[in-house]
Order: C-alpha cells, then structure tokens, then sequence
C-alpha cells in the first residue's frame, strides 16, 4: 500500500476532536478506550426503536454487543434517553429502548431533533445521522449499522432526501453498512454522496459493485473497493491526516444465506411504495413503514436477512476498528 510510508510519519493525534459537551453521557469504559486508542464500534438505536419489532430488536442487539466483544472492541449503543444523550447505553437503557411504549412516544432523532429532544427530556432512536453526531463528539470514529438512509424515489417531487446523507458530508465518521436501503432511488443516492465528497467503497475485489440492502449486487459500480479491515482502516486514518471533516461509507454485500435476490423483493418494493401512497404517509414516518410493509409482505423472510447482515456488519466494522486502533497506536 502506497499509503504505508504516510501512515508511519502520522501523528496518531490527528483526529481528536473539542472535548465532548457536558450534556451527554459518555459510559465509562467508553471512555477509557476512546482516550487510550483502543477499538470502540458505535451502533445506531434507530433500528431498535423503529427498525425491527421486539423481541427481535432486543435480541439483535444483545448479540451486536457480543460479537463486537468477540472481536476485542467496545461497543458502544448510541441513542436519546429521557432527554440524555447517551453513547454507550446500559443493558437496562437497550431493553427499554426495544420495548415500544403503547403511546408510540419514542421518536426517531436526527440531525434537527437532538436540540428538542434534550430540550424536552425525550426517549428517541438515533438515526445514522444522529448517531455520527453523538459517535463523532464522543471521539468514536467507527460505526456498524444495517442500511443507510438516502434519496427516495419520487424525490423530484417530495424532495425527501435523508439527513444521512448530509452528515456523511460534515461529520468524519466511517459507516459500516450494507449500502442504502433498496426502498431507495440508489442512483441518485450514490450521486448525492459523490456531490457531497463522501468516501465510498466496497467489500471486495476491484470490480465489486455496490450492494442493495437486501441483496448483493445493486447493479451500481462503486467508486473503489477494499480486500481487508486494514486497508478500510488506512483510508479513516488518512481522511483524518488530511482534515477533511468529511464521513466515509463502507458497503458490505450482505452474505449469501441471508441474501434476497432483486428479483424476489424489487416487487415487494414497489408493492409497500404503492401502499404508503394510499395511506398518504410522508417524512420520517415512511422507512419505518415500509421496512415493516416489506416484512409482511415476505412472511418475515427481511428481518432474517435485515438481522443477518447487520451482524455481518458488525463484525467487519469492528475489525475495522481493530485495524485502525493498531494503525494509529
Ligand atoms: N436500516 C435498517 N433499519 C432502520 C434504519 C436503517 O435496517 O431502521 C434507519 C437508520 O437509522 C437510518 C434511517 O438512519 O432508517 C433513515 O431514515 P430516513 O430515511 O427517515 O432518514
Ligand atoms: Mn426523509
């Protein structure tokens, strides 16, 4: 890697950021390995509170946390509890977060509802753009999740394009996911991401294209691949050299067995789109609707395979995050 030469003459110093605001909590070991350069994965709460139904949800994330631990990495559950800012929840704040309240009082944070919802002393899932937000200030620069948020179809008349996209753009954190959610237009996605400098590569050979979410292959060819951690790792250490403040996507195909092929859920797709039309729902409300449209329309065959590269995600952004604490250490 032409890179190596670069990386030895760094200062590891490079990345830290303004201390953390007083208002958030930052959990102990957390902390500690943050500050002594060990391997932290950050994980979003937005798909525990509006992504998959519970139990599923509580049991996903029991198991995130093991296999990051499995790894050697600290996991670290990023979501709004009662008002607090919370990096790095207990098991008691995960269970109540999965638990939906019969009111339906938990909201779904980003970027424009952190300031209301700490205001207000409000319960929310942070979306990947509210979890890059708390990851970034707590100084975590790694992040696992499931799919990103991105462009909708039908965005030239909605102009509904997820806050995720913008914060790609600002804040220097490296997303671990599957790509964008196929519920999407994942052209336009692809194209806003380039607009707004965002660093994106695929697990996989040169040549590898983009994945869809639920499936492997989107069709779209990414911008540059990687083989291994090491070599993601290099490219967060070196975004970070150079200062330039923007996040980074790295996209996992998911695997095979948990694989939907596009032929199989493109029409399901389409089928939920059409549904949410007929029930007039709009803004943040819809990809919690049609994520579960899509489950009931394949008799649950998307939360196995939503839950399956989640946790493949998972693991491959805590090596990540192992390869980075030993490239900067
Ligand atoms: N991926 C999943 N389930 C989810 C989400 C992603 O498998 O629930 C969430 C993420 O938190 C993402 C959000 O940030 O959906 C995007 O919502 P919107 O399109 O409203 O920005
Ligand atoms: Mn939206």
């Amino acid at each position: 890697m032409r890179l190596r030469g670069l990386i030895r003459a760094s200062n590891r110093r490079t990345h830290t950021s303004l201390p953390p605001p007083s208002c958030i909590t930052i959990d102990a070991e957390v902390r500690e390995a943050v500050q002594t350069n060990k391997p932290v994965v950050a994980l979003e709460s937005t798909i525990l509170t509006h992504g998959i139904p519970y139990p599923h949800n509580l049991e996903m994330a029991h198991e995130l946390n093991k296999i990051i631990r499995a790894e050697g990495a600290v996991p670290a559950t990023i979501a709004l509890v009662k008002g607090r800012p919370t990096v790095g929840a207990t098991d008691e704040e995960i269970e109540y977060l999965c638990q939906p309240p019969k009111d339906e009082s938990f909201i779904k944070v980003s970027r424009r509802d952190l300031a209301y919802a700490v205001a207000h002393g409000v319960t929310g899932g942070t979306t990947i753009a509210g979890t890059m937000i708390l990851a970034h200030m707590a100084g975590i620069r790694v992040f696992a999740t499931g799919g990103l948020g991105g462009v909708h179809r039908g965005s030239e008349a909605t102009m509904d394009i997820s806050a995720d996209l913008e914060e790609l753009g600002r804040t220097p954190v490296a997303v671990v996911s599957a790509g964008a959610k196929a519920i999407l237009d994942l052209d336009k996605t692809f194209e806003y991401l380039e607009t707004k400098g965002v660093h994106v590569s695929t697990y996989g050979p040169k040549g590898v294209n983009l994945p869809a979410f639920y499936s492997r292959d989107s069709g779209i060819p990414s911008p540059f691949n990687f083989e291994t951690p090491k070599e993601a790792a290099a490219v967060i250490h070196t975004n970070s050299l150079l200062q330039l403040q923007s996040g980074l996507l790295f996209c996992i195909p998911v695997p095979a067995e948990y694989e939907i092929p596009a032929a199989d859920i493109n029409g399901v797709i389409e089928r939920a789109i059409v549904s949410a039309e007929q029930e007039g729902i709009k803004g943040k409300a819809i990809t919690p609707y049609l994520l579960n449209r899509i489950l009931e329309l394949t008799g649950g065959r998307s939360l196995k395979s939503n839950v399956g590269f989640v946790k493949n995600n998972i693991k491959v952004g805590a090596s990540i995050a192992k390869a980075l604490s030993e490239i900067e250490n």
